[in-house]
């Protein structure tokens, strides 16, 4: 598996999936969730409103992933998955690293080829970056897929810096 980093906005990327870092209710919100849903347009809150109705209704609980369409986006899907709010008391990484995981258990399921990840946890929920792209990197480097082209997609700076970091490592 080929693992790159891009710096941008991962809505434009043309991947099989784009992961969103979204949250339990999986009705949107800010960061990449509400950019996602902005672009990508209302086929995928459509999707979400029927997983939630189907198999969500407590919702999506922290560290699992599923798959929507991507309505208007280039790519093909969308792997919703929710990332844990950080605490400074509670090492919660296994969670994180499961976001990982889970997407791309998922990936695998629906066999396809390419992903794109934002730092998932690392804008509104408070993660330390490069902490983030630590366990980001090592979770996509050590899980066994049939994907051959990950992608992490990282909007600012600091965070592609971390990444490059965390790869290079
Ligand atoms: N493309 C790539 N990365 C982005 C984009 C984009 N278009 N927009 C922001 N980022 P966040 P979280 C970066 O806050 O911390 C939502 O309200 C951002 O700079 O999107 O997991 C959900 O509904 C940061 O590095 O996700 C949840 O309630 C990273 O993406 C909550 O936020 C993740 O930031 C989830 O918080």
């Amino acid at each position: 598996m080929r693992i790159s980093l891009v710096q941008g906005d991962i809505t434009e990327q043309e991947v099989d999936a784009v992961v969103n870092a979204a949250n339990s209710t999986l009705l949107g919100g800010g960061g990449v969730d509400g950019a996602i849903h902005r672009k990508g347009g209302p086929e995928i809150l459509d999707d979400c409103r029927k997983l939630r109705a189907s198999h969500y209704g407590g919702g999506l609980p922290t560290g699992q992933a599923v798959a929507t369409t991507a309505g208007r986006l280039p790519a093909r899907w969308v792997i919703h998955t929710v990332g844990p709010v950080y605490s400074a008391a509670e090492d919660r990484s296994d969670q994180l690293a499961s976001c990982y995981r889970e997407a791309l258990r998922i990936a695998d399921e629906l066999g396809i080829e390419s992903i794109a990840f934002p730092a998932v946890s690392a804008g509104i929920y408070g993660w330390p970056v490069d902490d983030a792209a630590r366990i980001a990197v090592h979770t996509v480097r050590s899980t066994p897929t049939k994907i051959n082209d990950a992608r992490f997609v990282l909007f600012t700076q600091d965070a592609y810096e971390a990444f490059e970091q965390a790869i290079t490592t």
